[in-house]
């Protein structure tokens, strides 16, 4: 029997606004044909199949179209709830998903028995069970009791996620009549002893609070396999080979430019042995960051174009020097070439801006608006248009102040 474990799609997902449709497609394209090729049985999604909880027609059509052919080629496919997923848009078509052996959890409800997925060959024994796990929510698990401190609330959730995962074993065990059947669980969830290294990617806020720091041991034994999502750097969990994040199969971001991104094939063998396997998935599309002075940025982008490259570029200035036309002087460089430039960024006017006047001062002792003038000094922007953008800048960030723009 072999399965593939994959998580994090974030199908809608956008870079500095660049939709990413072309490169889901080219995943879930990809993706069938390896699901063909190797004669997958099994597919196992964990969480966050959609960037947000309102996804878009395009996004909604090219996941149904890829379970439309993909559930022709494997015998059954799990997909679960990530955060990023809204629970009913992922229900919605449960019942009728359910009789082509797509089987999806939303969201836990009251019984446990919905994330167990019992799957029979087609002479009806049991070939394995899944205890297909959705995102928790705070309120899945714990009831608020007033005058709790942070630190009891993390110890509640933290508990109260390892007795769902054992309440699941138990019931499976007891399935299972001693009789040796493979066993995995799903999670969407941030375990200890992993390394997030993403910046930008909207995961890290989720450390804070919230559903943090399950380690190794919230999975009972009964699992040979612990199929995670959420962190979108592939890895083990405290080293246990067994207990793995696939990671996001398309790079969210810049921070995850350079990972290899993959799936992971488990295969049980005969005797029912579990062999683990890293699948590499292929880029399909390239993003670069270039960092230096213009001189440098030039070059850099000159080499690509002579390499036909048609990348996605970051590019990031750290020059010395003040450089009046650094966006026109930069995008003119790469016209009539595949290239294309989603961000530039000035680190040198960022830098220059928060720089120590007096050694003492800090950050933090700044408001928003003096760094908002040195800005302005650093542009070398002309005295009589300072008053007019400093009071713009003032709207905008009373307004987020008032109403909590994020
Ligand atoms: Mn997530």
């Amino acid at each position: 029997m072999k399965i593939l474990h994959t998580a994090d799609w974030h199908i809608g997902k956008k870079l500095y606004g660049n939709q990413r449709f072309t490169e889901h497609k080219a995943f879930l394209n990809w993706l069938t044909e390896y699901l063909e090729n190797e004669r997958i049985n099994g597919l196992i999604v964990a969480g966050d199949i959609f960037d947000t909880a309102n996804p878009s027609e395009q996004s909604r059509t090219l996941y149904t179209q890829f379970l439309a052919r993909a559930c022709k080629i494997c015998d059954w496919i799990i997909i679960t709830a990530g955060n990023h997923d809204s629970p009913s848009v992922l229900n919605g078509p449960k019942e009728l998903f359910s009789l082509l052996n797509i089987h999806v959890v939303g969201k836990k409800n009251n019984s446990p028995e919905d994330e167990i997925i019992e799957i029979k060959d087609n002479k009806g024994k049991t070939k394995a069970y899944i205890a297909a796990v959705p995102y928790l929510r705070d309120r899945d698990l714990r009831q608020s009791v007033a005058g709790e401190t942070e630190k009891d609330k993390e110890q509640k959730l933290r508990a109260g996620i390892k007795a769902h995962y054992d309440n699941l074993a138990d019931i499976i065990i007891k399935k299972q009549n001693s009789s040796k059947i493979p066993t995995i669980a799903v999670g969407h969830l941030y375990a200890a002893g992993c390394s997030p290294e993403n910046e930008g990617d909207g995961v890290r806020d989720l450390y804070v609070g919230g559903l943090g720091h399950v380690s190794a041991q919230t999975f009972s034994h009964t699992y040979d396999y612990v199929a995670l999502g959420h962190i979108h750097v592939p890895q083990r969990v405290n080293k246990q080979n067994h207990i793995r994040y696939s990671g996001s199969p398309i790079p969210m971001g810049y921070g995850e430019a350079n990972q290899q991104k993959i799936l992971i094939q488990l295969e049980y063998t005969e005797d029912l042995s579990l062999n683990i396997q890293e699948i590499k998935i292929p880029t399909f599309q390239e993003l670069i960051r270039i960092k230096g002075d213009l001189e440098n940025i030039k070059q850099q982008i000159k080499q690509l174009i002579t390499s036909k490259s048609n990348a996605w570029l970051e590019i990031i200035y750290t020059g010395q020097k003040h450089q009046g036309n650094l966006r026109s002087d930069i995008l003119n460089t790469v016209e009539d070439s595949n290239i294309e430039i989603l961000k530039i960024a000035n680190h040198t006017i960022k830098q220059r801006s928060l720089n120590q006047t007096d050694p003492q001062e800090e950050l933090k002792q700044l408001t928003p608006i003096e760094v908002f003038k040195r800005c302005l000094t650093d542009h070398e922007v002309a005295e009589d248009e300072q008053p007019a953008l400093t009071a713009a800048y003032q709207q905008i960030t009373d307004l987020i102040e008032k109403e909590e723009i994020r």
